[in-house]
């Protein structure tokens, strides 16, 4: 039978399922790669596998998200990460090396193999032809013993690409075109792949903006074929010998086609406060903006920076605004500097941000109150930037830097320049040094912690009855930024359960903590898509911790339902979608969970209202209910290796 690139790699790695959309099957994973801020948890949960070492193929451990070192946290965490990572057969990224997608991207990327990745962004090596996926960091600690991954056998989109992007139209613009009709929830269960004739003129990095934020989504992940483009882009990183030709079988068939004229594509923007509520920029243009941020993993390649170099060489930025520059990694960063465009940076007042995640995560420069800041970063969710009350628009380095040099909303191609070719290096300036090999005597190393590592927490089984009041009711597109927000207070404490649960729902409600813990734990209600967004399984964690049993909603994002299964958390969506209206803030619940089953749906009772709720436990494996039973993977994981 005729396959497409996704269904290809899926069958290189199949261990248990069929290729039919919608059912559960299980992927045997190469590679892993985690950040800081979901690395420590893993490994936490990683070592109580007792394991000596990782049984991948490539394992990989980054730090890029907490950097600011505000107190000690952050630089014990750092310390903890390397150390481990020498022990147990992982190489280490050190702070200062880069992002850790776009690192990965640049130096470890192989077509056709398998990447799962404890942050949601890791699918931009889909744009080397990797199947590339986001997980909790639960999810990660298994596939590095060498367990294989579950997920629902995607949906694949293809997405066509014919014509040629034309001046200052690039491809931040494609994947706000494809937010723009698919939204935020529209690619859950799916994987995007992109195909036909305009796919050629896209660079690796340029293809890798599309499937880094092919996140937005909510897609499985995004992939690219690889091809002749992606051959040459590891010439130049000096790894051709990793290539290999992925393309989809003559003949081969997509459960739906989109298709995009890039002759005809406009720059887009994506307005305050989704990455779906896309406009032209044409029809936003005028707005004042007060701060401009230009990076972050979707964005910040040697083509992006430099065709921002050369947009603001010789002019100085607007003088009602700050321009923010984080580039995503070093191997960017000094070729950028030798070939001049720092220089241009440094001329026009740009702020030079070291290479990490930063401002995209609330590490600092935050926008004025009630600030417009434009950014050519993936996620623009209420209150990420540190600003509750700023407007945050994500667009392309080129419209960021039109922005920065007008200081309104700017469409690039009305500031009147002649177009601005930048073509990718032959030869990428390699330099690894700042990646440490796991150790040769890992039984010398001693793994070092500081007091912020706190102990895991442990699995209780289920009880045969759930009983709690609805401790909050929530909308649509609840965001994990929602329910755990993240920023400079807060992520320092992402190995401090006890710490970091304090700030539960912290944008929408602060009262929620002590709420849950004096209430004795009880339900999250809310709408469709609950979970969006980040892989944190701390958004599923720190509820569990302050007593949260059960999360009732219309529907679910897919890592964020995966890390409450993992965790114990029983997740079900109305099966009457009406029934979401009836219940109330506060209303007193109980849920008999013995008949709990495959398929099987069970009757909430609502005690305050004295009505029945027909409710359906979101459980798609024999696996899935034995977490459920046993209150979390941990100790299931722990019988099913051999050790
Ligand atoms: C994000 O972009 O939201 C993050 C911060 O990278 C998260 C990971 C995290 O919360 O640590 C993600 O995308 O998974
Ligand atoms: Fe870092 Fe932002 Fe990318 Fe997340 S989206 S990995 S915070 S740069």
């Amino acid at each position: 039978m005729a396959h497409n690139v996704t269904q290809k790699i899926i069958a290189a790695h199949l261990v248990s399922g069929e290729l039919q959309a919608g059912s559960p099957i299980s992927i045997r994973i190469d590679q892993t790669l985690t950040q800081d801020a979901t690395g420590t948890m893993a490994y936490l949960q990683f070592e109580a596998l007792g394991l000596p070492k990782v049984r991948t193929e490539l394992s990989v451990s980054y730090v890029d998200h907490n950097m600011l070192q505000s107190g000690f946290e952050n630089a014990d965490d750092h310390r903890f990460l390397q150390s481990f990572a020498a022990k147990y057969g992982i190489h280490f990224s050190r702070p200062g090396n880069g992002i850790c997608h776009q690192v990965h991207l640049e130096r470890f990327s192989k077509p056709g193999r398998t990447l799962l990745g404890s942050d949601s962004h890791t699918p931009t090596s889909g744009g080397a032809g990797m199947l590339a996926i986001g997980a909790g960091g639960l999810d990660i600690a298994l596939a590095m013993g060498g367990l294989a991954f579950n997920l629902n056998m995607p949906q694949v989109i293809g997405v066509k690409l014919t014509g040629r992007l034309q001046p200052f139209v690039s491809a931040k613009d494609i994947i706000l075109e494809v937010l723009r009709r698919k939204t935020v929830k529209g690619g859950v269960g799916k994987v995007f792949e992109y195909f036909g004739p305009g796919v050629a003129s896209l660079s690796v990095p340029a293809r890798s903006t599309i499937t880094n934020m092919g996140a937005e989504l909510g897609a499985t992940t995004s992939v690219f074929p690889s091809d002749a483009v992606t051959r040459a882009y590891l010439k130049a990183q000096g790894r051709e010998a990793d290539w290999s030709e992925w393309v989809a079988d003559a003949g081969a068939s997509y459960d739906e086609v989109l298709e995009i004229d890039l002759d005809t594509l406009e720059p887009l923007i994506a307005c305050p406060h989704s990455p779906d509520n896309v406009k032209t920029v044409r029809e936003v243009a005028g707005t004042p903006v007060a701060q401009v941020a230009i990076g972050s993993c979707t964005n910040s390649s040697y083509t992006d920076l430099m065709t921002v170099s050369a947009m603001l060489k010789g002019k100085v930025v607007a003088e009602g605004v700050s321009l923010g520059i984080s580039p995503g990694s070093r191997q960017v960063m000094e070729m950028v500097t030798q070939d001049g465009g720092l220089l241009n940076f440094i001329g026009a007042g740009a702020r030079i941000l070291e290479s990490a995640c930063g401002p995209c995560i609330g590490m600092g420069f935050a926008p004025p109150s009630e600030g417009v800041s434009i950014r050519s970063f993936n996620r623009n969710f209420y209150g990420r930037s540190g600003t509750k009350n700023a407007a945050v628009y994500l667009a392309s380095p080129e419209t960021c830097a039109a922005c920065a040099l007008t200081g309104v909303i700017t469409d690039p191609r009305d500031l009147g320049m002649a177009p601005i070719q930048v073509d990718l290096p032959g030869q990428f300036l390699v330099d690894d040094r700042m990646i440490v090999a796991p150790a040769g005597e890992p039984e010398k190393v001693e793994v070092l912690r500081g007091p912020n590592i706190a102990k895991l927490p442990v699995n209780h089984a289920a009880p045969d009855e759930i009983r709690g009041s609805v401790l909050i009711r929530l909308g649509d597109d609840i965001t994990t930024d929602h329910i755990m927000p993240a920023g400079a207070k807060v992520l320092p404490l992402r190995s401090n359960l006890p710490a970091i649960s304090e700030y539960v729902f912290h944008v929408v409600d602060e009262s929620f903590p002590s709420r849950a813990k004096s209430s004795g734990g009880g339900f999250i209600v809310a709408g469709h898509n609950y979970g969006q967004g980040s892989s944190r399984e701390h958004a599923a964690l720190a509820p569990r911790y302050l007593g949260v049993k059960a999360v009732l909603v219309q529907s679910f994002a897919r890592i964020h339902l995966a890390n409450l299964i993992n965790f114990g958390i029983l997740p079900l969506t109305f099966v009457n979608a009406a029934d979401y209206e009836k219940m109330q803030a506060g209303d007193e619940l109980a849920l008999d969970i013995r008949g709990l089953g495959l398929g099987k749906t069970l009757l909430l009772q609502d005690l305050s209202q004295g009505i029945e709720i027909a409710v359906q436990p979101q459980l798609a494996s024999e696996r899935d209910l034995e977490l459920i039973r046993k209150g979390g993977a941990l100790s299931w994981a722990s019988e099913q290796l051999e050790k």
